[in-house]
């Protein structure tokens, strides 16, 4: 393989995105004896964690488990402070884990890929930056981020707003402070339900333009028990093994045993309430067996939920809005929250429903909807991301064949285990489509993929193969199991960004592999093991060398 050149940017492999997937797929490749190339649209390492700099932004997995297992002294003398980690406390991790596994050496930062193109006579992809710069590897590895395109909605005037606006996804490095203002939070996903507590607490008057309410649950985040740290530590390789054979990837979780209607009204709630004290949402999707396949067991846990709303909020009108009923809980991201539904008891809080009355357009000094103007001195968009295809469908990616991930992608996405594309040799994708990524413990995901996609590298290498690609027939049959498998579930009665509904004109489809993580590791662990069935070869070294 070629050597290292930088003059010429040409390497092993090139990786795109240097978050929690590219970093590791920069530190196992690099361990491979491969040159790597990381390239990099922000200024620092991160990927999400660099860009969500909202107020209130905090992990929804408990710190002990979202964090890298590659290394055991990594988890052993990393301290995590709180239950559920903040974004400034994982960005530091992070930034940790670069330094300490010397990464930034092969990672340019603020230049964003745009165009990648593939040879297939020479087996190489080039990939153009926005900086001018042309890189060369035979391998590509898009490690572009499940939630890295930030969408905020088209309204007509905002160009006009006299006022400061922000997007969630993409916060000002140096904070923003809302004291004594008047602000509008446009969005009530996780980034809104975590961002609007600290907001009105900061502002003038908050008011929060709600088209969709979602469930929420306490997180109930605390400091970090001593003792609860100490065992965890002692049985951390046992625990991010088991962590593999749960359908979320996190470990510690009793599972369920029984239907939801199997159980008395007085049993489930007990239940519910002991999950309810608890916090965390794995642990009350947890409650029952069959709460994210049947509507009638959902039912009596989304109608849980929807109670203490009600007991909650103390304007009868307000806490009715908050109120979920366009879908079951759990088939949408569930989220966690800090004081969200108390929040509406503060006399500085309004909830606006612009489901009924539309926002029509941003004024000079506010936002309109159907029945009068809301006066603002500063909008945020939490209005979320293009998900899990929007990063790659921005970059050209394109083959010599003429075949366009645009083109290929444009009845929604169609990929091989999540991690290839058939007619896209030798380009990887960390945590990818159609694979658990968001559906499970994402530094898990990634993890679990770069392995895979390491030991296919060099399994290709011990053989003196050039090129691999995903056949179309088990693509095919990847889609359609994938299919298959959420439609056995509740998730597609959601108009969830799971299916692309929060992007207008984006196909509907489900994206994520909703099978569990024991059954898709095993699955691709099984592919591997048998000589990367579905997959096939391209040309050797050997016959290359003797075409030129
Ligand atoms: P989400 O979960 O996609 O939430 C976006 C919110 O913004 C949601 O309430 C949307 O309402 C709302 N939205 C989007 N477009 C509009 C327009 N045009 N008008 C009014 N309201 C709109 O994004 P988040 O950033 O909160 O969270 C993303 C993930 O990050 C989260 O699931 C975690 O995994 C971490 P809608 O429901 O579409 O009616």
């Amino acid at each position: 393989m070629s050597a290292h050149s930088p003059e010429h940017g040409r390497y092993d492999a090139i990786i795109v995105g240097a978050g929690v997937g590219g970093l590791y797929a920069i530190h196992r490749l690099r361990k491979l004896g491969l040159s790597v190339r990381a390239f990099e649209a922000g200024g620092g390492v991160g990927g999400t964690w660099y860009w969500n700099r909202y107020p209130g932004c905090r992990c929804d997995v408990e710190s002990l488990e979202y964090s890298y297992s590659f290394s055991d002294e990594l988890q052993q003398e990393w301290r995590w402070p709180e239950r559920y980690g903040t974004q400034p406390e994982i960005l530091r991790y992070i930034n940790h884990v670069a330094d300490r596994f010397d990464l930034r050496r092969d990672i340019e930062f603020n230049t964003r890929v745009k165009e990648a193109l593939f040879d297939g006579p020479t087996s190489t992809w080039t990939v153009k930056t926005d900086t001018g710069k042309t890189a060369t590897a035979r391998f590509c590895v898009m490690a572009t981020g499940n939630l890295s395109t930030p969408r905020k909605p088209d309204i007509a005037g905002l160009e006009s707003f006299k006022g400061k606006w922000y997007h969630t996804g993409l916060w000002p490095h140096d904070g923003v402070d809302f004291t004594g203002m008047r602000v509008g939070v446009v969005g009530t996903g996780s980034s809104g339900v975590q961002s609007i507590p600290i907001i009105a607490k900061q502002a003038k008057h908050l008011y929060v333009f709600q088209r969709t309410a979602n469930f929420s649950l306490p997180a109930r985040n605390v400091p970090m028990p001593p003792d609860k740290e100490s065992a965890h530590k002692a049985e951390y390789p046992a625990r991010r093994r088991a962590a593999y054979d749960t359908p979320f990837g996190i470990a510690g979780y009793p599972p369920p045993v029984k239907s939801a209607l199997d159980a008395t009204e007085e049993e489930r709630l007990k239940a519910y309430e002991a999950k309810w004290a608890e916090g965390g949402s794995i642990s009350y999707l947890y409650s029952y067996t069959d709460l994210l396949l049947n509507k009638e067991a959902n039912d009596t846990a989304s109608e849980f939920v929807r109670r203490k709303i009600r007991a909650t909020v103390k304007d009868p009108k307000t806490a009715e809005l908050l109120c979920p009923n366009d879908h079951p809980i759990g088939t949408k991201r569930l989220i966690l929250d800090t004081d969200y539904y108390e929040t509406y008891n503060r006399d500085n809080v309004t909830l606006v429903d612009i489901r009924s009355k539309p926002i029509q357009e941003i004024t000079p000094t506010g936002l309109r909807i159907a029945d009068g103007e809301y006066a603002l001195d500063a909008i945020v968009f939490a209005t979320g991301f293009d998900a899990m295809t929007g990063a790659m469908k921005e970059i050209d990616i394109r083959t010599d064949a003429g075949l366009s991930i645009q083109a290929k992608w444009q009845d929604g996405p169609r990929t091989y285990l999540g991690m290839m594309i058939a007619g896209f040799p030798n380009l990887f994708m960390i945590t990818g489509p159609q694979s658990p990524g968001v559906k499970s413990q994402m530094i898990l995901a990634c993890e679990q993929h770069v392995d895979w996609i390491t030991d296919c590298i060099q399994y290709l290498r011990d053989r003196g193969l050039t090129c691999i690609e995903a056949e179309e027939a088990a693509e095919d049959a990847w889609v359609q199991h994938n299919n298959e498998v959420a439609d056995r579930t509740l998730y597609p009665l959601a108009n969830s960004w799971y299916v692309g509904a929060n992007i207008p004109g984006k196909p509907r489809v489900f994206m994520p592999y909703v099978g569990g993580v024991t059954a898709y590791k095993k699955k691709c662990d099984e592919v591997a093991a048998n000589g990367y069935r579905g997959f096939h070869f391209g040309a050797s070294f050997k016959e290359q060398a003797a075409a030129n």
